[in-house]
């Protein structure tokens, strides 16, 4: 039973399309600054390509081209990139640009901004990094009781994009409870694909015996999709590709459920179907929860 939506959201697309323009533009080497997404397959066929992924601005040669990944950058990084004259293409998803807007106008206006998101992810870095003064990384429920602020009647929150929804909802309501002032984003910044991905979890989690969802481990939204699986009592299973499929987890299982993080290439679902075939009879049902339509436009230096 297949999840659907699942697989590339419209912010990696951008950001793949934006590697593989400049590559076709310029040839290699094109630099890029981090995992252009959190994906193993697609970082390596890029790098196949003539991608050089690096960690650091300082690997960049000085005047080169750098594409920032689209998990978004701290001021600190851009200032850094202007330093080395570096030519920067921004692959930055519009949806976590929208939430460096926030910390800003949020701390501009004097309030502390109580970031919800996870300790060294390259999103939360690159969020905090808007206003560190005056941000506080909240990770868990506990975190929530326990935050301090200097003063309780101006405090902001906002959060990474691929939390899990009712994670989320727990937290702000504990952050609310303490702080009635508390305000936020409009809508909260969990983005609409990690949304429809785990409501079309849900749905087939409910009626699968197991479920695997294709994505690499340092994928927030892919791990999130596990974890929700699990919580909902169906044992889930993260796998890179295929071959990460261990046939003990389907011993027992008539239903499987198939789902994808939003940096899993649909070619490794369809790898995953055909080798689940290999092992039985299979019939392949679809569950769709919502249509995506999504589509962001490429930035200007690429168009
Ligand atoms: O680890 P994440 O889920 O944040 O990233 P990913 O590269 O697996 O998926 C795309 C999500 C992005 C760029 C964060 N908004
Ligand atoms: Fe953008 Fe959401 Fe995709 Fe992240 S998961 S790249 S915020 S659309």
């Amino acid at each position: 039973m297949l999840a659907s939506p699942r697989s590339f959201c419209a912010g990696v697309e951008r950001a793949i399309e934006v590697v593989e323009r400049l590559l076709d533009q310029r040839g290699g080497p094109v630099y890029v600054r981090k995992q252009i997404v959190h994906n193993r397959h697609v970082v390596a066929g890029l790098e196949a390509r003539g991608a050089v992924f690096v960690d650091e601005l300082s690997q960049v040669p000085r005047e080169a081209t750098v594409v920032f990944s689209a998990h978004g950058v701290s001021p600190a990084v851009r200032a850094e990139a202007k330093r080395r004259r570096l030519a920067v293409v921004d692959a930055t998803c519009p949806l976590v640009t929208k939430v460096h807007a926030e910390a800003q106008r949020f701390a501009a206006r004097g309030d502390t901004v109580l970031l919800i998101g996870h300790a060294g992810h390259e999103e939360v870095e690159g969020t905090l990094g808007e206003a560190p003064a005056r941000t506080v990384l909240v990770q868990s429920v506990e975190d929530a009781r326990r935050v301090r602020v200097p003063d309780p009647s101006r405090v902001s929150y906002l959060t990474q994009t691929t939390l899990r929804v009712e994670e989320t909802a727990e937290v702000v309501a504990v952050l609310r409870d303490r702080f009635p002032k508390l305000r936020g984003p409009a809508t909260d910044d969990i983005c609409y694909a990690t949304t429809n991905r785990q409501d079309a979890l849900r749905s087939v989690a409910a009626d699968a015996d197991v479920l695997l969802v294709v994505g690499s481990a340092n994928s927030s939204n892919s791990v999130r999709l596990v974890e929700l699986a699990r919580r909902q009592g169906t044992p889930a299973h993260l796998i890179d590709d295929a071959h990460d499929i261990r046939p003990s987890w389907l011993a027992e299982a008539n239903v499987i459920g198939l789902t994808a993080g939003a940096s899993a290439p649909p070619r490794l679902v369809e790898e995953v179907i055909a080798a689940l075939g290999g092992l039985g009879p299979l019939t392949v049902e679809e569950r769709e929860t919502t249509h995506e339509t999504t589509h962001f436009t490429l930035p200007l230096a690429v168009r």
